[in-house]
Formats: C-alpha cells, structure tokens, sequence
C-alpha cells in the first residue's frame, strides 16, 4: 500500500523540523573486541569527524548536531570548535562522559568505595559540564559501565547509594538550562550485575535529583523480547523521557544501523512517542523534550552512508507512525474491536512513504534520494584522495 497524496499532506508538516543527532564515534574506526577495521577517508581529528556530520546534515537535511564524547574528542578550544560546526551548518549537542577507559575505574567510578576515585569520577562529569558551557550544549548523558562479575563481589545496596551521592554532587553543577541524562543497560561490561541496568533504576536515580534530571532509552540496551515502546510510554507518562539512542541489535549491543533488525519494532517505539506527545519541539527554542540521537557504529560499512540510512530509516518509519488514523484506532480499541483497531495499525506500517518523502525532500530543495545523492557526489572519493597521512579516529 502507498499513500494517498491526502495522507502524506496530513503529516508532511510534522515532518518539518524533525532533528536526529549524530554520534561523533559513529565517525571513527570502529569494531569489536576480535579486531577494528581501518577504512580510507576515515576521520582523522574531531574537526573532520564535526565536518563529516555536516555532510550526513547536507544530504538529509535531518541532522542538524553532533554529540561529542570526552575525552575521545577533547580539543584545546571547545568555541572554536563550536565555530567550526557553526561554519559548516551543525552544532554541538549531547556531551557523553567516559568513565570506562581508566584502570583506577576497574571497580567502579560513581559507584567506587574510594573516596578519591569517586570524586575523580564526580571531577571528571564537572569538566563536561565546563565543555557543555563552551559548545552551548544542553544535555549531560551518563551511561555507566559500573557493575560486578560474581555474586557477593559487592554490595549491590552500597553501590546504589554511593550513585545516588555522586549524581547528586554532579547534579548540582548543571545549569538551568542544561539536564542531566541518565543511560541504562542491562549487562555489559559487568556480567552478574549492572549499577543501572534498567529504566526502573534510571528513573529512581534522577526522580531524586530533580526536573532536569531524565532518562535516556538506548534501544540496544534490553533484554531479548522486552516490549520498549511500553517503557517508551512509562517513561512519557511520568515525564522522565529525555532521550533516545537508536541502533539496532540482533543479540546484545551491537549498535548495528537502526530499523535494520526490526524496522516494525521502530515503528512501534515512534507510534508510542507520537502518541505520549514526546515528538516535535516542545520549547520555544525549537529544542523537543524528547531527543533523538544515533548511538552506532560502522564496522564493516562506509560511514557517512552508513549514518545517512540510518536517519532516513527514522524519518520514514516517523512518517509512517504519523500516519496511524488515531481516531479510527480509538474507536475501534473502544469499541473492543481487536482485529479492527490491530488493521488499523498494521495499515500505516504498510504503507510505502518512499515516494512521497522523496518528493517532499526535493521540494524543500534536498536530495529526492539521499542515499543516490551521496553515491553519485563523489564526495567519498575526495575523503580518500584528501585524508592522507596522520592517524585515523578509532571510537576506543
Ligand atoms: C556502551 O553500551 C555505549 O554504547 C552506550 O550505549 C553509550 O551511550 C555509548 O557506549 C557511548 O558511551
Ligand atoms: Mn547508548
Ligand atoms: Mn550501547
């Protein structure tokens, strides 16, 4: 089925505006513990991994900022950074703190015994706030890789209480305007337990911080067969949705191409942030409540493409989700119309936008067909001609 030209009407202003922040890291080398690829053309600095989002934003016209990752992009200079995302048509967004690349986290950073190594950590957030303060980005996202490998190894009450301080101390130094954004995962790289391995947990955490404090739902970070767009709901229902990491996964976090496993799944997940009212700018500035932001990696695919699909796959399954005729729906679930109000849905998943949204793209003066576009620019070949000598980006 394709949309009537009424349809696609219908929704084409909801579409305007729509933001899907990029990941610096989706720009470098990338892979996994057996081996990283190297790839012609791959970013060398941040400022060409900055230039390369520019690029994803040209063809798409869908993502206007890029999230950094501290230390992985430290620079000298955070404004002239800002500068030269400015020049190039993006800015800076989301700031992602590290604390699991330094040995003296082994056992834990915001959750540690020690003191000092707690306010290493703690120290370590205030620096991301200081760059947050120069890029004029407005969230903090905290995903801890904090946890235990055997049972009894430690105090899973202790642990919870020391994250609860830590975050508290963090939460303190975040600005009016700036929030605090809390990640979960349910296992990896601890494997017995996680400090927060759930939404449940992510909510307790930043309930007791305050308003600017919200979750973050990576969509690679559940159990096998957990239903994410009823947490989706929870989440908005109690005003703590503050972001989304999309990806996809086959088995645990494989941050493979969202709407590449289960493009049904995603449109579900939209369905659910349409219909809680999570999607659009909700402020005055354009920003929306909820975010939207890439968490992936390319290993084995070219990367600005591999970035491209991935937020045309957003946009399109958003459009879909638009589509659903939500009164017929409520009348039919009302009505105890199960196999009529199940149609209903299933109708807009079927329906084929890719038509409707190429011409929507060009007569807003961007590629009918990004994808194509890229291919046929011979922009990649010109990375690989130009990016020569010094050493590649790798995202650990
Ligand atoms: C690790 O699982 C992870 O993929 C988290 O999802 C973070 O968002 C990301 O790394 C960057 O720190
Ligand atoms: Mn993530
Ligand atoms: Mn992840």
């Amino acid at each position: 089925m394709s949309t009537s030209a009424d349809s696609f009407a219908r929704i084409a202003p909801q579409l305007e505006g729509q933001a899907i922040e990029l990941p610096s890291w989706a720009f470098g080398n990338s892979g996994t513990r057996f081996k990283v690829f190297g790839s012609p053309g791959t970013a060398r600095t941040v400022e060409e991994k900055v230039a390369d989002a520019a690029t994803v934003h040209r063809f798409t016209g869908l993502a206007p900022s890029v999230a950094l990752h501290i230390p992985w992009d430290l620079v000298d200079d955070f404004g002239a950074l800002r500068r030269h995302a400015e020049d190039l048509g993006v800015s800076l967004g989301t700031i992602n703190s590290n604390t699991f690349q330094d040995d003296d986290y082994k056992l834990g950073a915001l959750t540690h015994t020690d003191p000092k190594i707690r306010q290493k950590a703690i120290d370590h957030h205030f620096e991301c706030l200081d760059v947050m303060d120069a890029t004029g980005s407005r969230d903090l996202k905290i995903w801890l890789a904090e946890g235990s490998n055997y049972p009894g190894q430690a105090d899973l009450r202790g642990r919870q209480d020391r994250l609860a301080e830590s975050l508290a101390t963090i939460y303190d130094r975040v600005g009016p305007e700036q929030r605090l954004v809390l990640e979960y995962k349910f296992f990896e790289p601890a494997f017995y337990h996680t400090d927060v391995p759930d939404w449940g947990t992510s909510y307790a955490q930043v309930s007791a911080l305050g308003e600017r404090a919200v979750v973050c739902l990576d969509t690679g970070h559940h159990a096998p067969g957990t239903n994410i767009e009823f947490v989706v709901m929870q989440l908005l229902r109690l005003g703590k949705l503050g972001s989304f990491d999309f990806n996809s996964r086959f088995y645990a976090d494989d941050d493979l191409i969202v709407g590449a496993a289960d493009p049904f799944q995603l449109f579900r997940i939209l369905f659910e942030v349409i219909r809680g009212g999570g999607y659009g700018p909700a402020n005055p500035d354009g920003t929306s409540e909820v975010a939207f932001m890439l968490d992936q990696c390319h290993n084995i695919e070219q990367k600005i493409p591999g970035q491209i699909r991935s937020v045309l796959n957003v946009q399109e399954m958003t459009a879909r989700a638009l589509l659903v005729d939500r009164d017929a729906l409520l009348a039919a679930q009302e009505a105890g119309d199960v196999l009529g109000a199940h149609e209903v849905f299933m109708d807009a998943f079927s329906t084929d936008v890719r038509a409707d949204l190429a011409a929507w793209r060009e007569s807003r003066g961007l590629p009918a067909h990004p994808m194509r576009a890229y291919a046929g620019s011979g922009h990649q070949a010109e990375l690989e001609t130009t990016r020569v000598g010094g050493t590649q980006m790798s995202w650990t």
